[in-house]
């Protein structure tokens, strides 16, 4: 059941760039067509797919059964909207956070033949969303609901990206000046309304509701997304590339990770030192001190520990809500990445 609904959530991406490489609206030559269909293919269906699959999902949880077979092509379509801005946001972040791999290959701007035209491409992937809502939603009663939805997720998700980014280089290069409440406040932002919001958010739409009576329902999605990131960023570090597709580079960018977060309140004077004097550098002895150093302090049991309370105070906030078909939505979403390993 689950790979069909995967055969079908492909299908439609087949039909929706079939779409966008013949759009009346540009007159594609056979170069520009064979450069979008090759940037699509490369970048948008080869992850989990978890954000555009959960719109399916919870769109079907919320009708409860009888999902006629157009209402399962747009919420399809709308699924896809969502891994084309991640797509969109891949692209870019990758070029930003100078990463090597992605989805298990080069990433896109390291392609010999693309290098900065990735930044145009990002552009397009990111115009192609709303004419696959124009094309497909412009009836529709929620279609200004809905691209007023990707617009303002994209500012937060934009806007997240910039504290992720500039808090690397304000003041001077101190990972004391990272706290658990800086990391929390760039995470709600960079990930979790685009990673975990959004989906749902598009299924409610979707399904009539108004988003202003799901505020309760926004935050345990965000609090979701803040245990995905924290994953994201344990995994940067001790996730097997193989199975990620990706290789960490969070140490070398001075990120705020949750990673150096723990190290630095659990470390020593000693121990900070080590962290002041190697975390941010590229070379690969301080990245592996960096990591020893994480060894040290048992990050790996810690993260255990903040992943299986994480997970319990998920279920109690979820349990939490009146409405039994949104529990479903939220416990299905929730089940899909406790304890990932990619
Ligand atoms: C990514 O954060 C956030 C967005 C909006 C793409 P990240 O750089 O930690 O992601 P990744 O580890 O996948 O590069
Ligand atoms: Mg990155
Ligand atoms: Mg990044
Ligand atoms: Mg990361």
């Amino acid at each position: 059941m689950a790979s069909d609904l995967k055969s079908k959530f492909l299908e439609v991406y087949e039909a929706l760039k079939s779409e966008l490489l013949h759009d009346p609206a540009f007159e594609f030559d056979d170069d520009s067509r064979q450069w979008v269909e090759k940037m699509l293919d490369y970048n948008v269906p080869g992850g989990k797919l978890n954000r555009g699959l959960s719109v399916v999902d919870s769109y079907k949880l919320l009708k409860g059964g009888n999902v006629t077979e157009e209402e399962l092509f747009l919420a399809c379509a709308l699924g896809w909207c969502i891994e084309w801005f991640q797509a969109y946001f891949l692209v870019l972040d990758d070029m930003m956070d100078e990463s090597h791999t992605r989805r298990g290959q080069p990433c896109w701007f390291r392609l010999p033949e693309v290098g900065l035209i990735a930044a145009n491409d990002a552009v397009v992937l990111r115009n192609h969303i709303p004419r696959i809502l124009k094309k497909h939603f412009r009836g529709m009663p929620y279609y200004v609901d809905l691209v007023d939805l990707f617009n303002e997720v994209e500012f937060q998700t934009a806007s997240g990206q910039l504290i992720d980014l500039i808090t690397t280089i304000v003041g001077e290069k101190d990972p004391s000046k990272y706290s658990l409440s800086v990391h929390r406040r760039i995470v709600q932002f960079k990930t979790a309304y685009y990673s975990f919001y959004l989906p749902v958010a598009c299924a409610l739409v979707m399904f009539g509701e108004n988003l202003d009576d799901h505020v309760q329902v926004k935050e345990v999605l965000v609090e979701m997304g803040n245990y995905f990131q924290v994953q994201d960023d344990y995994l940067d570090c001790f996730g097997a590339p193989d199975v990620i597709g990706k290789i960490g580079t969070d140490i070398e960018d001075f990120k705020c990770s949750w990673m150096v977060v723990k190290a630095l309140e659990l470390a020593n004077e000693e121990q900070k030192k080590i962290l002041h004097e190697n975390y941010g550098q590229k070379d690969l002895a301080s990245v592996a001190k960096v990591k020893e150093l994480y060894n040290t302090l048992n990050l790996q049991g810690v993260f255990e520990d903040y992943e299986n309370k994480s997970y319990e105070k998920l279920i109690k906030s979820i349990e939490g809500h009146p409405s039994n078909a949104v529990q479903e939505v939220l416990k299905s979403f929730l089940g899909k990445i406790y304890k990932r390993q990619k």
